[in-house]
């Protein structure tokens, strides 16, 4: 049997491509709306989708409503696409009204038994793809469902059918989630001392090259480095050439208390950043190493950086591991290459530490933004972006 499918932007006008390639006996085997583009649901574009045949044997009497649902049912749950048998319509020529009457209530048939076996049935339309878009983002099944369940309970019916109430409800909702920190605090008053730790190639030494030029350059404050990273040879040329750039001084340590040492040297600046040597989350005795350097400096903020192109379960881990130095906040790294952003969510949603920065990319000192809410939105649903 040939299946045809036919795209439009009303049901009218796909049944009219329908009925022009395939003339008036054909057999509708399937209807569904969807949406393209937009973002959160804004500005999308509905489209209605048929899948027609003119090779379908047509039974002699219209199926029972009863025998449609149970003929849906059979196909979904046996995995294959959905078939609902059908009658033609009346044959004979001019008798094209009758023929769409019958496409027509056919269609809501078809829709009535998709929200009833597709869909959650306590979950209006509205909602379900709005939970579909969470979970595509990355958001896990049980979070995404917190948050359209939210969103549920908030809006009344007449609401829930408003797409921009629907909106700004999940934009109020996922905002609850975002725990922010704003950005590393630096008034000019005492020396502040911010640590970057976290596992092994996920950006520590090029974010604080990134902010080291931002505080030194833009905001023209006077900015302290040091490493603690000695255990590649290539780790300190790496900063050094970064320091050098931007024109400020670079002190290398190799035990914790070179490091407390070398913070009392930086004491007339307004802001040092200290650099750690990545740490595999799985060895304990490094990262209990780690701990005592990051001890000595007594920081006011640790940034534990985390990739986003990491696994969700090892980014529990990390977290997990890592909690044994003092964290303040979280650095998501590499939102350029993440494919699943919505895990950021998962975490905050969690975790009661806070973000501070997303890293986009690896240009230095660009590709660095404070996490907002808006930053962290629009990371969310990039994918449903114009
Ligand atoms: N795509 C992308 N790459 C990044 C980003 N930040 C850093 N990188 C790249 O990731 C690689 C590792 O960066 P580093 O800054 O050396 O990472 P690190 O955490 O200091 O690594 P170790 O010191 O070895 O633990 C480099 O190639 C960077 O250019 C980012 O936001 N996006
Ligand atoms: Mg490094």
């Amino acid at each position: 049997m040939e299946v045809k499918r036919y795209r439009a932007n009303t049901m009218q006008a796909a049944l009219a491509q329908v009925k022009q390639e395939l003339g008036p006996q054909a057999v509708i085997l399937n209807t569904k709306t969807f949406y393209q583009g937009g973002f959160l649901g804004l500005r999308k574009k509905e489209i209605v989708e048929i899948l027609a045949s003119r090779e379908v044997n047509i039974v002699d009497t219209p199926p029972s409503f009863a025998r449609q649902k149970e003929t849906y049912a059979r196909h979904h749950i046996s995995g294959r696409s959905p078939l609902v048998e059908s009658k033609s319509p009346p044959p004979g020529e001019g008798k094209a009204d009758e023929i769409l009457k019958e496409l027509s209530s056919l269609k809501s048939r078809v829709e009535l038994l998709t929200r009833e076996y597709v869909r959650d049935p306590d979950c209006p339309p509205a909602l379900s793809e709005r939970y579909e878009l969470l979970l595509k983002a990355g958001v896990s099944k049980l979070l995404a469902k917190k948050i359209v369940g939210a969103v549920h309970t908030d809006l009344n019916k007449a609401d829930l059918e408003n797409a921009s109430t629907v909106e700004k409800s999940l934009a109020q909702e996922i905002g609850k989630l975002m725990k922010l920190s704003g950005p590393v605090k630096c008034d000019g008053g005492k020396t502040r001392k911010v640590v970057m730790t976290g596992p092994t190639g996920v950006g520590k030494t090029t974010t604080i090259a990134k902010l080291a030029a931002h505080f030194s350059i833009k905001e023209r404050r006077r900015v302290g480095l040091i490493t603690a990273d000695t255990y590649r040879i290539a780790a300190v040329e790496q900063l050094k050439v970064y320091a050098d750039i931007i024109g400020v001084a670079l002190d290398v340590v190799l035990t914790p208390k070179e490091l407390r040492e070398a913070v009392k040297r930086h004491s007339d600046k307004e802001i040092i950043f200290i650099d750690t040597a990545g740490r595999s989350q799985q060895n304990r005795m490094k990262l209990v190493e780690l701990k005592n350097f990051v001890e000595s400096a007594e920081p006011d903020e640790n940034h534990l950086l985390i990739s986003t192109t990491t696994s969700e379960d090892e980014i529990f881990n990390i977290i997990d591991k890592f909690s044994i130095v003092d964290v303040s906040s979280f650095i998501f790294s590499k939102t350029d290459e993440c494919t699943k952003p919505g895990l950021i969510l998962d975490v905050l949603a969690s975790s009661e530490k806070p973000v501070s920065y997303l890293t986009t990319g690896q240009d230095v000192p660009d590709d660095i933004e404070v996490a907002t809410e808006e930053s962290l939105l629009n990371l969310l649903f990039k994918d449903c972006a114009q």
